[in-house]
């Protein structure tokens, strides 16, 4: 687009981290002056996705409608946080497809057994005790992306350095 604004779509495990980064970094970029949006998977489940479970197939519908979410924001020259599990490559790829070029794929890498023993929400609980049958990483696949721009190790950084990271990287690239 002719603005330079992007959609920084941060993929990860339940727990790695996603949202706590996406809120530092919106925090962040305002004390810069720019204006940035949060898309959260988890939040959005709550309405416009509120149809949609944990199926590939509504994986994919979830993934789908947060990138034509993200695409508009984009336009209109917001920098967009898209804060989604988003476990498939191939779903990524349709991100990427819808949004083009403005995607920058950031990894939350962290391992299982860390995000096993934060498991603020209790989920990894339930789904070990099948409570929850197709949990990320438990009874449903994650597919870490083969070459993301870039990769945030949460497990062994804090949210702040993390931060420091997107925010280097944005500008080593002269991304906004
Ligand atoms: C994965 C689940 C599931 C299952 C509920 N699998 O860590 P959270 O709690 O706060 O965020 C997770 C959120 C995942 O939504 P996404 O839209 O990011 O997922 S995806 O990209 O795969 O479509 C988790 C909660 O929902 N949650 N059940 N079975 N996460």
């Amino acid at each position: 687009n002719g603005h330079g604004s992007c959609i920084l779509w941060f993929t990860g495990l339940s727990g790695s981290g996603k949202s706590t980064i996406t809120n530092y970094l919106e925090e962040h970029l305002f004390s810069l002056g720019v204006h940035s949006v949060i898309l959260d998977g988890d939040n959005l489940r709550h309405g416009l996705n509120c149809d949609l479970g944990f199926s590939e197939e509504d994986r994919y519908e979830n993934i789908r409608r947060i990138s034509e979410v993200a695409k508009i924001l984009n336009e209109i020259g917001l920098v967009v946080l898209v804060a989604t599990i988003s476990p498939l490559q191939r779903d990524r790829e349709l991100s990427r497809s819808i949004c083009g070029h403005d995607l920058y794929e950031i990894y939350v890498s962290c391992n299982m057994e860390e995000c096993v023993k934060r498991d603020p929400k209790g989920l990894y609980r339930k789904a070990k005790k099948g409570e929850i049958t197709n949990f990320t990483g438990i009874g449903s696949p994650y597919e870490p992306p083969l070459n993301p721009h870039l990769v945030l190790e949460s497990d062994k950084k804090n949210v702040k350095d993390l931060v420091r990271e997107v925010i280097s990287f944005l500008n080593q690239n002269n991304i906004e």
